[in-house]
């Protein structure tokens, strides 16, 4: 199976890199400290959603209600925490197959672009020697509505102004697929719980597939 397409839009977090495990962590200390009970197979409720959406997520097992004012405290507190961990993160956590297969599609005359719901994306990037490297960037910072409305990667599109038919999305959640099929895009899925969901395009067996049909 071929795709012909202009620009291939990347998610952040679960595809080009994993932070999975510090998001995990990062929640875990806040649930913790207000005693909620919070696990791995929750956390993997939290891929690809908003991080005040997370929140809300781990707090439907709170025995109290939470004002906004404190609910942002947690959303900053957990962040700080997570910043502090992403510091961990290094160009060694860019594995060589992503790499040499982000390089091949440049060659092949792809734009890459990068659409994520994090607004931690840029500093992301930074850590594994990529802040440079796409032609445009749609993040968190950018967006009023995360995944699985299409916003993010629409808005990463329009940067390199390719119409979003002539878009491809890798992601790894299923909210990602859902919103690059609202987007009108094709929808590749790489792991996570978007593989085998029923609305993606194809299912990557791993990262350089993506060379086998683009
Ligand atoms: P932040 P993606 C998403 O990134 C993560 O998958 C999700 O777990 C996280 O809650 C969300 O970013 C927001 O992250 O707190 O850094 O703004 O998968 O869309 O690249
Ligand atoms: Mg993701």
């Amino acid at each position: 199976m071929k795709f012909e397409k202009k620009a291939v839009i990347f998610d952040l977090d679960g595809v080009i890199c994993f932070t999975d495990r510090y998001h995990y962590l990062a929640w875990k200390a806040l649930a913790d400290r207000l005693g909620i009970y919070f696990d791995e197979k929750i956390n993997n409720r939290l891929r690809g959603v908003s991080r005040m959406a997370s929140l809300e997520i781990i707090l439907e097992r709170a025995d109290r209600e939470y004002s906004e004012e404190e609910k942002i405290a947690f959303a900053t507190e957990k962040n700080d925490l997570y910043r502090d961990l992403l510091k961990n993160m290094s160009p060694s956590d860019l594995t060589d197959e992503v790499k040499d297969t982000l390089n091949e599609l440049r060659r092949r005359g792809y734009l890459l672009t990068i659409g994520s719901s994090s607004k931690n994306t840029k500093f992301i990037l930074e850590r594994i020697g990529l802040r440079d490297f796409f032609d445009a960037i749609a993040d968190g910072t950018d967006i009023t509505n995360s995944k699985p409305d299409p916003e993010v990667f629409l808005k990463s599109a329009a940067k390199v102004g390719v119409d979003p038919a002539d878009c491809a999305v890798v992601e790894d959640a299923k909210a990602g697929i859902q919103a690059a099929k609202a987007g009108g895009m094709t929808a590749l899925a790489l792991h996570g719980d978007a593989e085998n969901c029923g609305e993606e395009d194809y299912n990557l067996v791993d990262f350089a597939d993506l060379l086998n049909i683009l």
